[in-house]
């Protein structure tokens, strides 16, 4: 788990905050999709060594919404890019780390992802993503 593959960063309106990577920090979209397993619509932003990920909640369930309600805009969590993700999960369940999700789900990318709760993560939100 040594490489970190994106930065999710909560925004309320995509298509408003997306001049502001492209026109003034001079950034590349790389894509934009709907992850319905979340209920996000994401953006990537190529930032050379790493993925900007911007976040717009589809519908009130997401937790991006609720994320955006009590915290307002601004960094969501940090995605580590791994390798065998189910037996990550697995080594970090048994060192007591406290995971959001049993399984693996389909992300943005189609990538597999699962999430570190923060409260055992020192309050940082991690996210497991593992590429095809
Ligand atoms: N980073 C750090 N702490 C966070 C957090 C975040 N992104 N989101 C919530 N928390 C903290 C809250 O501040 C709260 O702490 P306190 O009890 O000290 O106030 C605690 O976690 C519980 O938060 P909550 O607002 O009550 O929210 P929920 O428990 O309903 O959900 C979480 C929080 C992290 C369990 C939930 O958002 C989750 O399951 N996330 C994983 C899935 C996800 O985030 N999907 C969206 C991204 C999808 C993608 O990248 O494609």
């Amino acid at each position: 788990m040594k490489k970190v593959d994106h930065i999710g960063i909560a925004v309320r309106d995509l298509n408003a905050v997306l001049p502001y990577y492209t026109d003034t920090l001079g950034l590349s979209l790389m894509k934009i999709e709907e992850v319905e397993s979340q209920k996000v619509r994401v953006a990537f932003i190529d930032a050379g060594n790493v993925k900007l990920e911007l976040l717009e909640p589809m519908d009130e369930q997401s937790a991006i919404f609720k994320f955006l309600e009590k915290k307002g805009e601004g960094i969501h969590h940090i995605a580590f890019g791994v390798v065998n993700i189910e037996q990550r999960m697995e080594e970090l369940r048994d060192k007591g780390v406290q995971l959001l999700n049993e399984q693996p789900k389909p992300g943005a990318g189609g990538a597999m992802v699962a999430f570190l709760h923060p409260k055992s993560s020192n309050g940082v939100l991690y996210e497991l993503c593992e590429k095809e």
